[in-house]
């Protein structure tokens, strides 16, 4: 074993970047390669990779903080015998990520008089060893006015996106590529017009068409090649995700963007190429909430009666206090359930299913489920109730869509786990429950559990439910309201199991009975869908034979 100092590494000139995630956590194993942290300049962002696989001793910096080129962020435990014990090692080279931000190369041209207008091919500049990268935004058109270092294109790789700057200032004559193409170092992206001695050449003659070219100068590039393509068509089906802002796509420039206005990234609806937020992205985004900030000052729905903004309050006039900073997953959670809270119009019914079959089947089948290396709780009994009573009642298994005026049915049964972590709640999702049996779904359920305490779950793994259980089981009371994860249509909420006198007809028998709330989207499902469905929820569970009907 030998220990590792990582630092940053080269950064192709760029100084102090942002540190904007931190991607493992102390004690996680990595590989070689693996996201340390995610640092963003001006111009690109970047994962910082391990330098070798190793385990994470430490790690010095935060989010919020800035570093440059040789920083400490942390220290590994590698595998590597001798040597490399104690010493600092070598700063990891982000070889196969473009280098931010060198400046778009022009062709050389040859030298011209003071104020002489000239065109000059734009290149892609060196990429830091990267290859065939992707071109995800066009940021200017022909006839733009350009200054030295505006973002001509924003190109990704394996590693970062950067913006390919402009060398010089001028007016944009043609961009011949377009979103998706793959450019490498030195290809042709496009023509200037420059004009020598410095300053911005006059005003072509078609402001706002492609120019035409003068008599001596190189033909632009086609004029088909100048627009940058419609962005597809999306599905409008697809359910947006609360991924965290450092997992929405966007380039750097849209990025710096948000930053500047206070803008969230993740809160914006993304219209480009694989669901990247564009500039005109964030502008709709601010329209739409002057709109509503307007509207709702000029009194709106309820003639004024709106949500009062909470006052500041001054705890420590009241006691002794501490203030610490709420992590990420706590303040993107506290985000959701405002919007959820506010957004659909909840309903919470109750009951209590008789378990006190199940609970004996259980108990006789835990000795068989641990020599098979699986934990048999209550949660997958409940996960197969759940999927049983979706494909049931079909017309639960639905969501509102986005427009207001369409029920999305689902075909399919993914159910998602309330996981308490350290870290926050967590809701990863277990897909086609109902193709699966109990102890695959207990195994899945604590890897799925395992992973959310130890940070590993991957965006995916959050996605695509179309329900959710919330097991406060373990932990205790006797029932709850849980808040809908919208667009999910409900929630079941469960509660400590306790024995209680029941009525059998004849006389009271002491019977399980596990508390029971089921609380959905009443824009989407009525209370007859949502009572059938928790009926029969509660059926299976009182009688596991019928998952076999
Ligand atoms: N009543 C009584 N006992 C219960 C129970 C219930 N409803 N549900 C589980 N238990 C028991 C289990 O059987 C287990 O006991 P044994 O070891 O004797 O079998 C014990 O409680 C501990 O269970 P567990 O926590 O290891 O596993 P689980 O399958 O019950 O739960 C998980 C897994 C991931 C759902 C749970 O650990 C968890 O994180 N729950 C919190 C979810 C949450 O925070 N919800 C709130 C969201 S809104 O803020």
């Amino acid at each position: 074993m030998a220990k590792q100092v990582i630092k940053v590494p080269d950064l192709g000139g760029a100084d102090q970047v942002d540190v904007i995630e931190i991607a493992v956590a102390v004690g996680d194993t990595v590989a070689e390669e693996d996201a340390l942290i995610v640092v963003e300049g001006d111009k690109a962002s970047m994962d910082v990779p391990a330098p070798v696989a190793g385990k994470i001793l430490s790690i010095s910096v935060k989010e919020g903080d800035k570093v440059s080129e040789g920083d400490v962020i942390g220290e590994m435990e590698t595998e590597a015998a001798g040597g490399a014990a104690e010493e600092p090692a070598p700063a990891p080279v982000e070889e196969s990520a473009p280098a931010p931000a060198p400046a778009a190369e022009a062709a050389p041209a040859p030298a011209a008089a003071a104020g002489e207008e000239k065109e000059e091919e734009i290149k892609v500049p060196d990429l830091g060893g990267a290859d065939a990268v992707d071109v995800i935004e066009i940021s200017v058109s022909a006839g733009d006015k350009v200054e030295e270092g505006d973002a001509l294109i924003v190109v990704e790789g394996d590693k970062a996106s950067m913006d390919v700057p402009s060398s010089a200032s001028g007016t944009i004559v043609s961009i011949s590529v377009k979103e998706g193409d793959k450019v490498s170092t030195g290809d042709v992206i496009g023509v200037i017009k420059t004009v020598s001695g410095g300053g911005a050449p006059a005003p072509a003659p078609a402001a706002a068409a492609p120019a035409p070219a003068p008599a001596a100068a190189p033909a632009p590039a086609e004029s088909a090649s100048q627009e940058p393509p419609a962005a597809p068509q999306k599905d409008p089906h697809v359910e947006r995700d609360l991924t965290p802002s450092a997992e929405v796509y966007a380039g750097p420039a849209v990025r710096k963007l948000a930053r500047e206005l206070g803008v969230t990234l993740n809160k914006v609806k993304p219209t480009g190429p694989r669901n990247r937020v564009t500039k005109d992205d964030l502008h709709a985004y601010i329209k739409e909430q002057v709109k509503k900030a307007e509207s709702g000052a000029a009194g709106g729905v309820g003639g004024g009666i709106g949500i009062a903004p909470m006052p500041e309050i001054d705890f420590s006039q009241f006691g002794p206090v501490t203030t610490e900073p709420m992590s990420k997953i706590h303040k993107l959670t506290a985000a959701n359930m405002s919007r959820n809270w506010l957004n659909v119009p909840h309903v919470t019914q109750f009951d209590d299913a008789d378990i006190t079959e199940l609970e004996d089947f259980r108990k006789a089948m835990k000795a068989e489920a641990e020599k098979r290396g699986v934990k048999l709780t209550p949660v997958p009994f409940l996960l197969k109730a759940a999927a049983a009573a979706l494909r049931e009642v079909p017309s639960f298994n639905v969501s509102l869509h986005n427009d207001g005026e369409h029920i999305v049915k689902k075909d399919y049964v993914h159910i998602g786990m309330a996981v308490d972590t350290p870290k926050g709640l967590m809701v990863p999702v277990i897909r086609d429950v109902d193709k699966k049996g109990l102890y695959e779904l207990a195994e899945e359920a604590t890897a799925m559990a395992i992973a959310a305490r130890d940070g590993k779950l991957k965006p995916r793994d959050m996605q695509g439910a179309c329900f959710t259980i919330s097991s406060l089981g373990a932990i205790g009371g006797t029932g709850f309201t849980p808040i809908v994860n919208s667009p999910e249509v409900g929630i079941l909420g469960v509660s400590k199991l306790a024995v209680r006198p029941e009525w059998n007809g004849k006389e009271f028998v002491p019977r399980k009975m596990l508390p029971l709330a089921l609380s959905y989207d009443h824009r989407a499902v009525n209370g007859g869908d949502a009572g059938r469905f928790l009926t029969y929820l509660a059926g299976v569970l009182a009688d596991v034979r019928r998952l076999l009907l």
